[in-house]
């Protein structure tokens, strides 16, 4: 090392260093100054709510369907203490497109980034949101998500900075499918042997707000004899929900989906959208005049209140890819001064027939990134092609990959992998590619699959792909769609097809230039889609059909990397399984 030489020059570049010295620390201060500290206190609880008119026995936070929602700023703090108010059952909460970069034990997935949160105990999560856009929180904990325990979670830019475009106003939904029967009901049917299915949805609801006719009650109920017998039109929980407007002026209006098993389509009457987001990031703008959301899914669209002011539009939505067996739920597009309370007298508006699925692939294939956003690294250094089978284990209906079905360990896998305890999941990763040569047109010859909780381990900062291959059911002439979501990452999505992926030819065709990124994507009947991601974020993350049965019947698998860079885990997380002895 040379000694430093106070030359004739060394008071400028002192002064020069102070400057910089003190420019960083200003940063830093603005930037304290500006990040704040979110604070809720929750508790959840059992209650008695009527969504659809129909009460029914649902979990709410605070008192309140949907959960209270969370608005922060980019860089905040959400710090949530969750009291457990249920006296019988364990919750956990899931911050669903948020990355978690830092604190993968927050993610609120139970045995896999926690153990769950035991009645009558309080769990404080405390992440960081670090990119703008429209999320959302829900239970990740057997099939609470489908008994109500949901809300939104939007993240603004930072003070002063603008979207690329322009709207005076701003609105905010979360879509929902909707059954009487109790989640514990619909939970038993599934693990019955012979299985037992509930049904299609009997209201589709907006904002928690769905309308039951209730003449279709069954007749001969006696109230308090059992379930969905109460049921008034006239209850303020069941009225639709009120979208404002001013006339003339263009709302951006944020469209959730946490549907528990139905893809949906969105429709406001009378006016076409614009979709402006996806999944929290900005995309190329795009006219449509009904949107397909699917469960898991966020947008972002614009619309101007541009038609005849002196009347007021539904907004609709109706189920796409399964047979519709529900009513149109319906919102109202309120045109400002009309009362609210002015129904439209046009009939329900009526979405693209429920198995035109190739309507539905051409408005998925419209949506591609804006530009300004990262392209994807040319080549993975690791492929997976999930082959994605309704199967069956002991008799019963469960969904494999690879011939795998997930059930989830008693130790949070992040704690077994952190701190090595061998025993507490299963050491033999599943396998990259399907087992054997299949069929995708016919149910699979031999149905039986083996459970597992195998752990696919990326190298750390690694080029992921993965390719989630769709294939018939156990019966014949029969697939379905398949949201799959993945937590601590965004993916882009670089192809989809139909029929079976060609490792050879189809990555030929893959969008390297703009392809969309999102965190959740929906995979057709008897069709492929292929993901690209950087394994960058040290933890433990699930990659599931965000369908709350199919991953309840083990269709998910999951994803880590990085775990040996983190610190010490919070003892919060600890308790079950295995990691009760730490
Ligand atoms: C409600 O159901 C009854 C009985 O099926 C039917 O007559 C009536 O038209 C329905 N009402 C509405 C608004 O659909
Ligand atoms: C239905 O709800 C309305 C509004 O809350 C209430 O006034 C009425 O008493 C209820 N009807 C019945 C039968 O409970
Ligand atoms: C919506 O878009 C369609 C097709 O682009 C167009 O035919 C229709 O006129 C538009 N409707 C409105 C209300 O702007
Ligand atoms: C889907 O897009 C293709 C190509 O643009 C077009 O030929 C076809 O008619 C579209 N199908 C539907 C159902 O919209
Ligand atoms: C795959 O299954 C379909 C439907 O059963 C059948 O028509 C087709 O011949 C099968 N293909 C092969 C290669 O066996
Ligand atoms: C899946 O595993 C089961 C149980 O070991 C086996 O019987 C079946 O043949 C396997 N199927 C495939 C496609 O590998
Ligand atoms: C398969 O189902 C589709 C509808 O999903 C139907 O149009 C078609 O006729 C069916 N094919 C057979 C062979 O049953
Ligand atoms: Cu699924």
């Amino acid at each position: 090392m040379k000694a430093y030489n106070l030359g004739p020059g060394w008071l400028a570049k002192f002064s020069v260093l102070t400057l910089l010295i003190l420019v960083v620390l200003n940063l830093a201060v603005t930037t304290e100054a500006r990040a704040r500290i979110r604070h809720y206190q929750w508790k959840v609880d059992y209650l008695y709510f009527s969504p659809d008119c129909v009460e029914k026995v649902i979990i709410a936070i605070n008192g309140q369907y949907p959960g209270p929602p969370i608005r922060a700023r980019v860089g905040d703090t959400i710090v949530v203490e969750l009291e457990n108010g249920l006296p019988t059952e364990d919750v956990v909460i899931h911050w669903h497109g948020i990355h978690q970069v830092g604190t993968p034990w927050y993610d609120g997935t139970a045995f896999v980034s926690q153990c769950p949160i035991n009645p009558g105990e309080t769990f404080k999560y405390k992440f960081v949101v670090s990119r703008p856009g429209t999320y959302f929180y829900h239970g990740h904990f057997g099939m609470q998500r489908s008994a109500g325990f949901y809300g939104s979670l939007i993240v603004d830019l930072e003070q002063g900075e603008k979207e690329p475009y322009a709207y005076d106003g701003e609105l905010s939904i979360i879509l929902n499918d909707w059954w009487h029967r109790s989640m514990y009901d619909q939970e038993t049917g599934l693990f019955s042997i012979p299985f037992r299915f509930v049904g299609e949805p009997q209201s589709l609801l907006i904002e928690g707000r769905g309308s039951y006719n209730c003449s279709l009650v069954p007749s001969g109920s006696v109230a308090g004899s059992g379930d969905c017998v109460n049921c008034n039109s006239s209850n303020p929980q069941c009225q639709p929900y009120i979208l404002p407007v001013e006339p003339g002026k263009t709302y951006r209006l944020r469209i959730t989906s946490v549907a528990s098993l139905s893809s949906l389509n969105f429709i406001l009457e009378g006016h076409n959208m614009t979709i402006v987001e996806a999944d929290g990031y900005n995309v190329d703008p795009v006219v449509v005049e009904n949107l397909d959301v699917y469960s898991g899914e966020t947008y972002s669209v614009l619309f101007t209140a541009n038609q005849n002011p002196s009347q007021n539009y539904w907004a609709a939505v109706n189920v796409r890819g399964r047979k519709p067996a529900t009513p149109t739920g319906l919102a109202v597009l309120n045109y400002l001064p009309n009362p609210s309370s002015l129904l439209p007298s046009t009939p329900s508006p009526v979405s693209p027939v429920w198995n035109d699925f190739d309507y539905s692939l051409n408005q998925s294939k419209l949506i591609v990134a804006r530009q300004g956003y990262e392209v994807p690294p040319p080549t993975p250094d690791r492929q997976l092609i999930l082959l994605t089978t309704q199967n069956k284990v002991n008799g019963k209906i469960k969904w494999g990959i690879n011939n795998v079905t997930y059930v989830p360990t008693s130790t949070p896998v992040l704690v077994a992998l952190k701190y090595g305890l061998k025993k507490a999941y299963d050491p033999i990763p599943p396998p990259d590619y399907p087992t054997r040569p299949f069929n995708i047109s016919s149910p699979p010859p031999n149905p039986n699959a083996i459970v597992g909780s195998g752990v696919y381990k990326f190298q750390f900062g690694s080029v992921v792909d993965v390719i989630i291959q769709n294939a018939n059911m156990l019966n014949p002439n029969n697939s379905e769609i398949h949201p799959w979501h993945l937590h601590g990452h965004d993916f882009w999505v670089l192809g989809s097809g139909k029929g079976i992926f060609n490792p050879v030819t189809d990555p030929q065709g893959y969008n390297l230039n703009n392809p969309p990124l999102k965190n959740t994507v929906p995979v057709f009947p008897y069709g492929w889609v292929a993901l690209r991601f950087r394994a960058d974020n040290p933890g433990v993350w699930p990659f599931h059909c965000h369908v709350e049965a199919h991953f309840h019947m083990g269709m998910g698998v999951i994803f880590a990397e990085g775990w040996d860079r983190l610190p010490q885990l919070p003892k919060s997380i600890l308790g079950c399984g295995l990691s009760k002895y730490l």
